[in-house]
């Protein structure tokens, strides 16, 4: 196509560009800071994007983006190639040293009619940026120009920062097992909402889902089955690093989850010697909990335990190590806190940070580890006392595993009905007494029992997931439930595109 044609095209669609508002665009999480000029950038096929030379990550940030762009609009957009002549809108992706950009994921957009500009410290907070980028391309072209189709993305400006440094989902893979290509999709999906971490509940009662060469068993007998009596399965550390390198191409930190002293059923039917529950350890398809307990007064199991702390640790590039400690309702207390200190000591010994659910907080624990507040108030408080950062997962608000209301196909609920609005409209940071400045963020849990495949996941996760993830980004004063109403209907199109099974929520105008 020679220069002159092109030309002719953009005086074209530059007149044709109804007036545009960023500000109204279906951004979620919302912005910080969104000021809409009114135009339109046009997105085509002579749109190129470049991004920062010898910034690391930039230009995989910006190979994300084509790709994105790609599956969104059939448009192949050159990444870092030489200046051609007919190219004439360009996006940047740019590593910026201004001290605006409050945070390592803090990202600014400046929007004109000719460029997009993406500033950012790191290539983490440009791939955030991207997501915005994604979110703000039009499902459709302007077909005033079928022979050259062009997107109208709205001008402005977006300043924008996370109010959370830790957002994250888990999902249990104990109690049904899920393949490494549904955990990608997963991870695929938080990505597009700016989420960073996905916590892996690796082991519990009825599985032990991860590879450890030591002690081989675990997975050979620990792995083999699931509730209600499938085969289960498990990761190798092959797939495992597989689905870390895929998480992190996605900025997105794996935490792994080996749960201990209690739901160590798995682990105790293919090692007996661990058992301290007293009964003959076998496997276990049913759902009932806190029936289970290691012998925590046995100095083998620590040996065991460095061996499997140290091999995860070691495929585990993030900073993190959670050791459960939920629900040992046959541990005795001091034998329960004993275990936590010398667990913690572990942890620390392999360079990680110990996580926990909230019971941890009764031991002796250092002020760098982490509680996972679900249920014990008491026990977040106790944590909070010690100086502890706190992942708030209230089982009541955000436990992606409740029942949506009493017709919902999946899920329990024992702590509550979570319909959508509930799960959108509470205040993480003025909750329970916990002090905003403990909070290291928020992370919303997905248990297994009663969902066993990827639509069933998706049912459960979506639409909940998606505001949890403007709670863990977006400030108080910027969120509300009617105006997160209609940007969440307009999320449609994007999870249909991604064949998520949703629960189309009565509560919302779906698209
Ligand atoms: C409680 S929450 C558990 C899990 C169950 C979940 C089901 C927590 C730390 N423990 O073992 O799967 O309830 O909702």
């Amino acid at each position: 196509i020679a220069f002159s044609s092109c030309t002719e095209h953009k005086k074209k669609r530059v007149i044709n560009f109804p007036k545009t508002d960023l500000a109204a665009e279906n951004m979620i999480p919302k912005p910080l800071k969104v000021i809409p000029t009114n135009t339109g950038f046009a997105l085509d096929e002579f749109t190129a994007i470049y991004t920062s030379e010898n910034a690391v990550g930039f230009e995989d940030v910006g190979k994300f983006l084509a790709k994105k762009i790609k599956a969104k609009t059939d448009l192949d957009l050159q990444v870092n190639v030489a200046e051609i002549p007919n190219m004439e809108t360009v996006i940047y992706i740019n590593q910026s040293e201004s001290t605006d950009l409050d945070g390592p994921e803090a990202y600014q957009l400046y929007i004109t009619q000719d460029s997009i500009i993406l500033n950012s410290n790191t290539a983490a907070g440009a791939f955030r940026g991207i997501q915005t980028i994604r979110q703000i391309i039009p499902e459709t072209s302007n077909d005033t120009l079928t022979t050259n189709p062009v997107w109208a993305i709205p001008t402005g400006k977006i300043m924008d920062n996370p109010q959370f440094e830790y957002r994250g989902s888990m999902l249990d893979v104990a109690r049904h097992f899920f393949s490494v290509e549904d955990v990608k999709k997963y991870i695929d999906l938080l990505a597009y909402y700016k989420y960073n971490v996905l916590h892996l509940h690796l082991t519990d009662d009825q599985g032990w889902r991860i590879e450890i060469k030591s002690w081989p068993l675990l997975t050979e007998v620990g792995g083999s089955t699931e509730v209600g009596g499938e085969a289960g399965g498990f990761y190798t550390q092959e797939e495992y690093k597989d689905i870390v390198a895929y998480a992190a191409e996605r900025h997105i930190t794996i935490v792994p989850e080996v749960d201990m002293p209690g739901h160590t059923n798995a682990a105790s039917v293919s090692y007996p010697v661990f058992n301290g529950n007293g009964i003959k350890p076998e496997l276990y398809e049913g759902t009932e909990v806190g029936k289970s307990t290691f012998a925590t007064r046995k100095d083998t199991l620590y040996s065991f335990l460095d061996d499997v702390i140290r091999e995860i640790s070691a495929i585990t590039p993030g900073p993190y190590f959670h050791i459960g400690g939920d629900e040992s309702h046959v541990t005795k207390k001091a034998d329960y806190i004993y275990f936590v200190e010398k667990v913690e000591k572990i942890v620390q010994k392999h360079g990680k940070r110990m996580i926990g659910w909230d019971e941890i907080g009764q031991a002796d624990i250092d002020s760098t580890s982490i509680s996972q507040f679900w249920a014990g108030k008491k026990n977040a408080l106790d944590a909070v006392a010690k100086g502890m950062k706190i992942i708030m997962s209230p089982a009541k608000k955000a436990y992606l595993d409740m029942q949506y209301d009493t017709l919902s196909k999946h899920g329990l609920h024992w702590a509550a009905y979570i319909p959508t609005d509930t799960a959108y409209v509470w205040t993480p940071e003025e909750y329970e007494g916990i002090p905003m400045e403990n909070i290291l963020g928020i992370e919303a849990p997905l248990w297994s029992e009663t969902i066993s495949d990827i639509g069933e996941l998706e049912y459960l996760a979506f639409p909940r997931a998606i505001g949890y993830s403007e709670l863990s980004w977006t400030t108080q004063e910027n969120r509300d439930w009617e105006n997160y109403k209609v940007r969440l209907a307009n999320q449609a199109p994007f999870l249909d595109r991604m064949n998520v099974k949703y629960y189309p929520s009565p509560l919302i105008d779906w698209k």
